[in-house]
This record gives structure tokens, C-alpha cells and sequence, in this order.
């Protein structure tokens, strides 16, 4: 489900004389309000429906004008994987939050090239898909660039998710954007070739964001970004040499689903992780 509203938005800004900026002319965009996937059973394909609809017409980014929603019969069997280990690294300021983010990625192999990429292009407003970097050059490798990639096909067992929100709920952190970002990292970091993800919500309202990799498991880090921005995104480092074209088939065709939950702490230091070896 994709859904979506038109706002007007500013074409050219002029300096007035009172050095306000103020709008000479603008015009309409489409701008995303909220997205959701999941792969069910026939039978619960009319509840999903329902709460994908609800969802859309109450999210706090704005009522949709336009809902799009595809159904697919899945021919393939879904891939079993299990779910990241997940923890929230204790932080308070967006500046902060970066470095940690920084940080935890150099941990994973990821050059500081390879970061800036990533960084400079999460802080351009208005990325769609996400990007694919390469972990030590920090090239870009997605055919479109515009475009990005789209995560697809990926969804959790009903006996997952119970365990997946029983133990969120422990921590105050069972809510849905929470269990699909988680789901959708771990099908991203069950691909051989990704090394680590960074991702920080587009959503003006929603200031955590995650890094992710094999070996530190699913890491949020509230206040990443300041209320009220509209920047965001998603990273994917790959290894040098990764081809291209098979990583995203894997990622935007091979149906994926979480099968096992692993554990899901509350709140971590930074040093927790850095000096121990998290999982
Ligand atoms: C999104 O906007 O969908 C991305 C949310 C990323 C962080 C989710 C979390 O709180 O763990």
C-alpha cells in the first residue's frame, strides 16, 4: 500500500526586503504520507486490506488523497530468515545520534567515505527508494538513481510476531513502524552482500533511526534528526564487487519471511556495544 497528498510546495523563494524568505510562486507535488507491505495468507487479505486503508486516511503526516494498493499472488515459496537482535542505544541529541551512527558503521567495515556518501544523501530532502554504497569506495551502484530500490516481498509468520511483540512490548517499543523497519533490515542483511544499513524515517514526526548489520544486530538510535525535518533515508553498504542486478532481485523480488525472533533489549550504551561483543 502506498499512499500519498498533493501539497503545494515552494518553486523559487525570493529574499523580501525584510530579508523573510517568501514564496513568488508555487505549485502542487505529490508528496509520500505512508507505505506498507507484508506477504498473508489468502484468508487474512480483507482485515489487512481494512487496516492498510485506516492507516492511510489517519497518519500524522496528512490525510492521503491518494491510496494505491497492489495484491500479488506469490507463487514462490518465501525464504525462512530470522530476525535481527534488537537494542536502542541511549542518546539525546541529533548530533550525537550521528556520530553514533558514524561510529557503529565503522565498526561494521564501513569506510568514512562510504558514510559521508550516505549522510549527504539522507540530508537531500525527498529520496524515494533506498541507495546502494559501496562499503569502502562509498560508490553508488543503483541504476536509478531517482528511483533508489524498494525493499518488497518480505513479511513475518503470525507465530513471529506474537513473540516480536511480546518482547517489543517489554520496552515500550511494539508499534508497527518499529516491526517493519526490523523486518525489513533483516531481509536486507540476509543478502551475502550487504554489510550494514543505515536508515533515518523521512517522517517530519519520527526522529529514531537504525543502523543494522549481521554482527551488531538491529541498533536504533532515537533523536537522530531534529522534529519537524523532512530528511531521510535508507543506505545499504555493499562489498566491493557485489553484483548489482542479483542483490536487487534479491531484494525487491525474492519473498522473505521472518520465522524466529531473536532477543530485543531496551535501552544500550554505545560502550556496551563497542567493548563487548553484542549478540
Ligand atoms: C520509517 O519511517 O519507516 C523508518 C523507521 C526507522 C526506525 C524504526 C524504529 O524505531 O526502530
Amino acid at each position: 500500500m502506498r499512499a500519498s497528498k498533493k501539497v503545494r510546495s515552494p518553486k523559487s523563494k525570493v529574499k523580501s526586503q525584510d530579508l523573510k524568505y517568501r514564496n513568488k510562486n508555487s505549485k502542487l507535488t505529490e508528496i509520500h504520507i505512508s507505505g506498507a507491505e507484508g506477504i498473508y495468507e489468502k484468508s487474512d487479505i480483507q482485515e489487512v486490506v481494512r487496516k492498510y486503508i485506516e492507516r492511510a486516511l489517519n497518519h500524522p503526516r496528512g490525510k492521503a488523497d491518494k491510496i494505491v494498493m497492489t495484491i500479488e499472488n506469490i507463487k514462490e515459496k518465501p525464504k525462512t530468515i530470522y530476525a535481527l537482535p534488537v537494542a536502542t542505544i541511549k542518546n539525546t541529541t541529533p548530533r550525537e545520534g550521528k556520530k553514533l551512527a558514524r561510529q557503529l558503521l565503522q565498526l561494521t567495515g564501513v569506510s568514512k567515505l562510504a558514510v559521508d556518501r550516505a549522510f549527504e544523501l539522507i540530508k537531500e530532502d525527498g529520496m524515494r527508494g533506498a541507495a546502494i554504497i559501496t562499503a569502502e569506495k562509498g560508490k553508488r551502484l543503483e541504476p536509478d538513481k531517482q528511483k533508489g530500490i524498494r525493499v518488497s516481498r518480505l513479511g513475518i509468520t503470525k507465530s513471529a510476531l506474537k513473540q516480536l511483540s511480546s518482547k517489543l512490548s517489554r520496552h515500550g517499543n511494539n508499534t508497527e513502524t518499529v516491526k517493519e523497519a526490523l523486518i525489513l533490515a533483516s531481509k536486507v542483511l540476509s543478502c551475502k552482500h550487504v554489510v550494514a544499513e543505515l536508515c533515518v524515517s523521512d517522517d517530519p514526526y519520527y526522529t529514531t533511526g537504525y543502523v543494522a548489520s549481521k554482527d551488531l544486530g538491529y541498533l536504533r538510535i532515537p533523536n537522530i534528526k531534529n522534529k519537524g525535518s523532512r530528511s531521510g533515508g535508507r543506505a545499504f553498504f555493499v562489498k566491493e564487487g557485489t553484483d548489482v542486478r542479483g542483490l536487487i532481485e534479491y531484494l525487491e523480488r525474492r519473498p522473505i519471511i521472518i520465522g524466529k525472533v531473536f532477543s530485543c533489549k531496551g535501552k544500550v550504551l554505545f560502550n556496551g556495544i563497542k567493548n563487548y561483543h553484542y549478540i
